[in-house]
């Protein structure tokens, strides 16, 4: 895994809110990742958490249902995706790209887009979520090849320093988040194709989507949302378990390890004392 980050990346993540790392998994590790997540996905039998069908009951189904296969929290039921998951180093990148002390896993989530799978709108993260916070953000990593013709990520550069978090996005229409901010429609898009093994970071208030899948094969991810260590209850549900929900109060910090466990900490890192 190739782990270690430039400066010129860190800045370049902070100045457009995403970044593109090649060749971030070898070949090995790839195989690997692609055959335990497919392997987990087949398992869950289309549930989308461990302890319920859907993340978002009031959603549009009919379409949201095409846009791609979501798997959440696959780590917290098969242990071959743990391992994978819970590695300090990505951890460790994710809080150098953020510039934060430390995270935890929000979620993890395989998104399988399927032959002919519906645009994934554009949206951002974050609003969704039960914390807010600007340094919140994910990995994306590619288990195949994400191309223009089968739904490889776009981002709008710079789109993280104009959102907010009121939720945006994800209707059918890809235009929806315009209407809160009209002043994005002028941004250009830009496409994140890269080989299957390499990844993406974005900020969950960088605004992203997908086009539709061209092809008669899968478009198949395996992603992570980092959630900033001292991150408070901001009163959403989302992956919140309904007896955590039940006990917590806003501005409650969010520190469960069984729910979210601490991946990388400034102050624990051996190599930093
Ligand atoms: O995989 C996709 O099409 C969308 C991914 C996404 O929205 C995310 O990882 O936050
Ligand atoms: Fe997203």
């Amino acid at each position: 895994m190739n782990t270690d980050l430039t400066q010129e990346q860190i800045e370049c993540y902070r100045e457009n809110g995403f970044i593109v790392i090649e060749d971030f998994l070898n070949e090995e590790e790839l195989n690997h990742w692609r055959k335990v997540v497919t392997e987990a996905v087949d398992k869950r039998k289309g549930r989308a958490l461990p302890d319920r069908d859907e993340v978002e009951e009031d959603a549009d189904r009919t379409f949201v249902d095409k846009v791609f296969d979501q798997l959440i929290n696959l780590w917290q039921d098969n242990e071959e995706i743990k391992n994978i998951m819970h590695d300090e180093r990505l951890g460790k990148m994710a809080a150098q790209l953020a510039g934060v002390d430390g995270v935890r896993i929000w979620h993890d989530q395989a998104l399988f887009k399927q032959p002919w799978g519906n645009p994934s709108t554009l949206h951002t993260d974050t609003p969704y979520w039960s914390f807010h916070n600007h340094e919140a953000l994910s990995i994306w990593v590619a288990l195949d090849d994400a191309t223009l013709q089968n739904g490889c990520l776009y981002f709008l550069p710079g789109s993280h320093k104009v959102t907010h978090f009121e939720p945006a996005g994800f209707s059918s229409d890809m235009d929806e988040l315009f209407k809160k901010y009209p002043e994005l429609k002028k941004y250009t898009a830009v496409p994140a194709a890269m080989k299957a093994g390499s990844c993406s970071f974005h900020c969950g208030l960088t605004v992203h989507g997908a086009n539709a899948n061209m092809t008669p094969n899968p478009r198949r991810a395996m992603t992570c949302a980092y959630m900033p260590e001292g991150s408070v209850f901001n009163g959403l549900r989302n992956i919140l378990t309904k007896s955590q929900f039940e006990k917590l109060e806003k501005g409650d910090l969010l520190a469960d390890d069984n729910q979210n466990p601490l991946l990388y900490s400034k102050n624990l890192d051996r190599k930093n004392v």
